[in-house]
């Protein structure tokens, strides 16, 4: 098999991709490991950044998000049972962001990609990157049992984190730069209305809680749990009770209980791989950068990747020059660690980690005052949250 760009991944990186090199009419492969099912079930993000919105509307994917996505002009922060509202649009000159789930975004990528794009292979796993310092790299992979290579111009990973593609960059290139956090998030799903039409980000001394959802009917809610917790240690009654003394404030809001439909943990890890790029072998999305869930990054970072990629490949074939290609790393890790940044910060503002002293937890409530009395430092919150500028 033969094709410009191989792809490994049919995340929301590698579907991209697919669709935005599909539109500047260069051939790819998604190579991807899983089975449809699995990839269109896996839950995981739910906030698009406006950049992210305009991207997939741009690349012809986003009818059924201008439909059921919802708009969000702000969140609130809740600390000390009392609540600060953040008007996204009020500081940022307009911005807001959509929340509509990842997984929709892969269901309207895949279904594009079948219908109009090139090839996409599932339960198609890449067993290594080959020769991506030469002219030709290949990527040997295993379908339906049977073993073939795919030979290509570029490689693209965007397998995530536990991927292959990264292991080909060589030790002595790679840089890893890298912070586990010593608590996870206990995540569920809940057949009830949200019981409040923006998301809740709550610090409380018991740790971190979030109120978001996934439609007017759909709650999705973590909880701060000690890492290594395993989902079936909770019960659910336990999680309501948990997640209602967080999230209580000193006025009359109530949170509505309803039957959790999926429990799952997450670990909590700051991740990022320098450089992005190795001769013909690019790595985008979670393949090349981990950030911790609670500033809504994740996601977006990896559209950002690929649209860069895209254009910097549409670049080099309509005009010979690889300046945009040999930029790519660059330009994508500028953006990459204005995120890692916004995470570890909105991270360790609503989190108690277990050694915490009594001086950080009054430096944590020092920090949640400024943004709510100071403008300045609320439009620093209400800019990262809404996404920096692509490229
Ligand atoms: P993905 O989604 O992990 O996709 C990688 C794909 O590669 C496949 N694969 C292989 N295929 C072939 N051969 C191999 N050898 C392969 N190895 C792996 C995998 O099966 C998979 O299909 O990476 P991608 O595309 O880079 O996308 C990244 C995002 O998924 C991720 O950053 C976000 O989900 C992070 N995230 C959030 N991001 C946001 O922007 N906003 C959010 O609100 C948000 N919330 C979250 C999150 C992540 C969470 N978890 C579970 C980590 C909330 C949670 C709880
Ligand atoms: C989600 O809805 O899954 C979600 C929302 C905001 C975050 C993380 C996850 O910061």
């Amino acid at each position: 098999m033969r094709t410009t760009v191989g792809i490994i991944g049919a995340g929301p990186a590698g579907l991209l991709l697919a669709r935005l090199l599909h539109r500047a009419g260069i051939e790819s492969v998604v190579l991807e490991g899983r089975d449809r099912a699995y990839v269109e079930r896996r839950q995981r993000a739910g906030i698009l950044e406006q950049g992210t919105v305009d991207v997939l509307r741009a690349a012809g994917a986003g009818e059924r998000m201008d439909r059921e996505g919802l708009r969000h002009d702000g969140i609130e922060l809740r600390f000390g049972r009392r609540r600060h509202r953040v008007d996204f649009p009020g500081l940022t000159g307009g911005r807001s962001v959509t929340v509509y789930a990842q997984t929709e975004v892969c269901k309207d990528l895949i279904a594009l990609q079948l219908k109009e794009g090139g090839p996409l292979l599932f339960e198609a796993e890449a067993l290594g990157v080959e020769g991506a310092e030469g002219d030709r790299p290949r990527i040997p992979f295993r379908h339906q049992g049977r073993e073939d290579v795919l030979e290509c111009e570029y490689v693209v990973g965007c397998d995530g984190f536990w991927g292959v593609a990264r292991k080909a960059v060589p030790a002595g290139v790679s840089r890893v730069f890298e912070r586990s956090y010593p608590y996870a998030w206990l995540g569920v799903l809940a057949d009830v209305a949200p019981s409040h039409d923006e998301l809740v980000y709550a610090r409380h001394e018991r740790g971190f809680a979030l109120l978001s959802m996934r439609s007017p009917a759909v709650s999705r809610l973590y909880l701060q749990v000690p890492a290594g917790t395993e989902a079936g240690q909770w019960g659910d009654e336990e999680i309501w009770d948990e997640l209602e003394r967080r999230l209580e404030t000193d006025d009359d809001w109530r949170l509505e209980r309803g039957p959790l439909t999926q429990k799952s943990v997450t670990p909590m890890r700051s991740f990022v791989h320098e450089p992005m790029r190795h001769g013909r072998l690019f790595l985008a999305g979670d393949a090349a950068h981990i950030v911790p869930p609670t500033g809504a990054k994740g996601l977006n970072l990896a559209v950002g990747d690929v649209v860069t990629l895209a254009r910097a490949l549409a670049h080099e074939r309509q005009t010979g020059s690889p300046e945009l290609l040999d930029a790519y790393s660059a330009t994508c890790l500028r953006r990459v660690w204005q995120a890692e940044r916004f995470s570890y910060d909105m991270t360790t503002l609503l989190h108690r980690a277990p050694d915490d002293t009594p001086f950080d937890a009054r430096l944590q409530l020092a920090r949640l005052e400024r943004i709510a009395s100071s403008r300045a430092a609320e439009t620093d919150l209400a800019e990262a949250y809404t996404g920096f500028p692509l490229g």
